[in-house]
């Protein structure tokens, strides 16, 4: 269970992912739906402790669901580290998706899958780039360009490019060390957009903003713009993902703003992803964003109640985790008074029942209320049976109609595991 403070109590959309420490996001749009891959801190990291990489998708930017861990260090067999799985991107070419993972002072490696969702397993069984000398082979950015040549830019203190072959997993040529443009310190994220080519950059650390430059030619020379979020106090490492999605651009980044609503105000890698609307100006330039807003983004849509929902899709939650279970990724640790909450939820006309597929443990109710944790109260479906066993357990609902913010609120007996829950659906009056 995360720590649990008051502060979590009234609801915001920043940070964006609330059931694991979460950091270097990295967007891939794939048909209508956002792949957010995302590296994952340890529940107990004091610096970095990073095993693995997470998967988050979402098609209103506000309500993400968790896909839990897509590959780990254990997926290069070439390596035996158990710490250093460090800022992976993910991009999609002729139906496959590969995945580029550095693991901190061994190289960056790749992985293949023929879903976004993996499997992703390695293809080369080695490095694909690996500058023994140095620690610099960090945070590879990888982009295809309309000619179909792929680029992978990376490192720390100093980027380096090389080209890749068209199967992704291979390069040719040199690889190229690039003039720093200024502020740069680590995190690239290299795409190109209306003709121009740019390179977003964690700034020079600490506390590290979010710069960018441009440039006419995918290799450069690179010229500093600005900042696309300004160094603040309030973080202090930050790390750009850019994505356009259904008519508006977006810039990812992190904080320890939820460590900090866990209560917890020292420093400590435990990091959280946050988003923010992003504007380009007629010349290509960005507009500054501010820090992460409590606000966060609007949504796109909204939430349909009458098809399954995954229980790991939230806004916010409260105190719950989530683990995979059979490749199925299910919400536990649910204690007495924490709470998962999805934006934007429409109604419709009014909802007659709920349907929640839940594995009792030692028994609770899910009370379904609306607008706030404390909102009108539709109903309450109890979940108590057979330990482990998963049920359909359903419920009446008093008529709601509209568009809600909807909140399940777990109760039971304090201080012990009530249930865990896979999925759930309402039914139409
Ligand atoms: O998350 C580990 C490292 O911290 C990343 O690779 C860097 O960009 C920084 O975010």
């Amino acid at each position: 269970m995360l720590l649990a403070t008051s502060s979590l109590a009234c609801f915001s959309q920043h940070p964006i992912l609330t059931t694991k420490y979460t950091a270097d996001p990295a967007p891939m749009v794939y048909k209508d739906t956002v792949y957010l891959y995302t590296t994952h801190d340890e529940d107990n990291a004091d610096g970095f402790m990073m095993k693995d990489w997470l998967l988050y998708t979402s098609t209103d930017m506000v309500n993400w669901t968790d896909h839990g861990v897509v590959a780990s260090l254990k997926s290069f067999a070439w390596t035996k580290m158990d710490n250093g799985a460090w800022a992976e991107q993910v991009v999609a070419r002729n139906g496959k998706f590969y995945m580029y993972c550095p693991i901190h002072g061994n190289g960056i490696g790749v992985l293949v899958s023929d879903s976004p969702y993996g499997p992703f397993v390695d293809p080369i069984n080695k490095p694909l780039v690996w500058q023994k000398e140095n620690w610099n082979d960090i945070d590879p950015t990888v982009f295809i360009d309309d000619d179909g040549q792929a680029y992978m830019y990376w490192g720390n203190p100093d980027p380096y490019y090389v080209k890749l072959n068209k199967d992704m997993i291979s390069y040719s040529g040199e690889i190229h060390k690039v003039a720093r443009p200024a502020h740069y310190q680590e995190g690239p994220w290299f795409y190109k957009r209306a003709g121009k080519y740019y390179l977003a950059y964690a700034s020079t650390c600490c506390p590290e903003g979010i710069g960018y430059a441009m440039s006419d030619s995918p290799t450069g020379p690179w010229t500093f713009k600005n900042y696309i979020m300004s160094p603040t106090d309030k973080s202090r490492g930050n790390h750009p993902g850019i994505m356009d999605y259904k008519g508006k651009s977006y810039v990812f980044g992190l904080n320890y703003d939820l460590m900090h609503a866990h209560g917890i105000m020292e420093h400590h890698e435990r990091r959280s992803v946050s988003v923010a609307e992003m504007h380009y100006r007629k010349d290509g330039t960005i507009e500054e964003v501010p820090y992460w807003t409590k606000e966060g983004v609007a949504q796109i849509g909204h939430l349909n109640p009458y098809k399954r929902v995954e229980a790991e899709t939230m806004a916010w939650s409260k105190g719950v985790k989530t683990e995979k279970i059979n490749n199925c990724v299910a919400v536990n640790d649910i204690h007495n008074g924490d709470y998962i909450m999805l934006k934007g939820v429409n109604f419709g006309k009014g909802a007659k029942s709920i349907s929640i597929n839940a594995a009792p443990l030692n028994g609770g109710t899910v009370e379904i209320r609306i607008d706030n944790i404390n909102g009108k109260s539709l109903g309450t479906c109890k979940i108590a049976g057979e330990e482990n066993k998963w049920s359909n357990y359903i419920a009446g609902m008093t008529n709601i109609s509209g568009v809600h913010d909807l909140y399940l609120v777990f109760k039971g007996d304090a201080d012990k595991q009530l249930f865990k829950l896979d999925y759930w659906q309402m039914k139409k009056r």
